[in-house]
């Protein structure tokens, strides 16, 4: 049996009392993988091949307000400020996970979305914008959902955007149920208060493939892709101890082993898919030098040419030495 979007959303709102109101705000920060969602087995309902631990950028995320519209008005977005036309991908994207919400009615919305994030930063905004969109209509729904529940809709708009439901560290259960009831995240209880993310932008061009077409192509095309499950899943394991004791070392080394790893699959695919610029292979080297010459620093990628750094407080100093422009994010209070 094959479950749509609609059906998903259908089972968790079907029961909801509808409690609608005049407009609702929320929030959701952008997160970055330590062990990353690299691959689908449902292309429809986002669900991945394996499960996923990241972290969230506090401060930086999204803010969304969506607003009731008189029935039968169009459906309104802005982005930033600006409004985006309903040719669109991004406005036919907000529509589809408005519809979601609808359950039949014909409730209109306005949805004004900013992002505190320059797009150009390579941070994924779509987890943060479909998480944050999901509470906002929930909420002006006035629907009653748990955090669980809540993840699983953001999952439908963008898989990574469950992630963005919670603060802190986060893992993202894959499941196993068809319909994917039971694919949602879940944070982690530990705080990391000397933890540090390093966001080094490189390039602001727009990339040529994006996540969703390149996951789906790696699936397809590389034999090196049945590695990566199993890996990944086995860094889940280390990272969440490395996380538990506080084991920095275990923690970076892990977190960019993973990341290269998915890298390494990309660039096993046909067409090959290679996210890096020359910028990104000579940050690459400085890290390792650093490593080499003693400061504990080590680096992660996504989807995309730039390059982010892990470390601890303690060596802030060095890291804005040998890169300034470097914009140093606290991942914990
Ligand atoms: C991650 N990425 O774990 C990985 C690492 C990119 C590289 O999650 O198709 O935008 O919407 O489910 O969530 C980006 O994938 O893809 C992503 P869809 P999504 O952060």
């Amino acid at each position: 049996m094959t479950f749509s979007r609609v059906d998903v959303a259908q089972v968790i709102l079907g029961d909801c009392e509808y409690c609608p109101v005049d407009t609702f705000e929320a929030w959701s920060p952008v997160n970055i993988a330590l062990c990353k969602y690299w691959g689908k087995r449902n292309g429809v309902l986002n669900l991945p091949v394996n499960d996923s631990l990241s972290v969230a950028l506090p401060g930086k995320g999204t803010h969304t307000r969506v607003t009731r519209l008189q029935v039968g008005a169009k459906d309104i977005v802005f982005l930033n400020d600006r409004p985006v036309h309903e040719a669109d991908s991004f406005y036919k994207k907000v529509v589809a996970h408005l519809d979601l919400f609808r359950l039949g009615r014909s409730d209109r919305f306005r949805v004004d979305t900013v992002n505190t994030i320059a797009t150009a930063a390579g941070l994924a905004s779509s987890a943060s914008g479909f998480s944050a969109l999901t509470r906002a209509v929930a909420g002006v729904q006035g629907f009653s959902l748990d955090d669980g529940a809540l993840s699983i809709l953001a999952r439908l708009g963008s898989g990574s955007a469950c992630r963005s439901i919670f603060e802190g560290f986060v893992r993202w259960h894959k499941g196993e149920a068809v319909d994917g009831m039971d694919s949602c995240a879940a944070p982690l209880s530990q705080v990391w208060p000397g933890l540090r993310l390093g966001v080094l932008t490189l390039t602001g061009s727009a990339k040529k493939v994006g996540s969703r077409e390149g996951m789906a192509r790696t699936v397809e095309s590389t034999p090196l892709y049945s590695a990566w499950p199993v890996q990944a899943e086995a860094d889940i394991a280390i990272l969440e101890e490395a996380i538990a004791a506080r084991d920095f070392e275990q923690l970076g080394a892990t977190a960019e082993h993973n990341a290269l790893t998915m890298h390494a699959t990309m660039i096993a695919s046909w067409p090959p898919l290679l996210y890096w610029e020359p910028e990104s292979v000579a940050v690459m080297q400085k890290v390792w030098q650093m490593r080499e010459d003693g400061v504990p620093v080590y680096l992660t990628m996504d989807a995309g040419p730039n390059v982010k750094l892990l470390f601890e407080a303690q060596v802030e100093g060095s890291i804005r030495q040998a890169f300034p422009d470097v914009e140093v994010v606290k991942l914990f209070p």
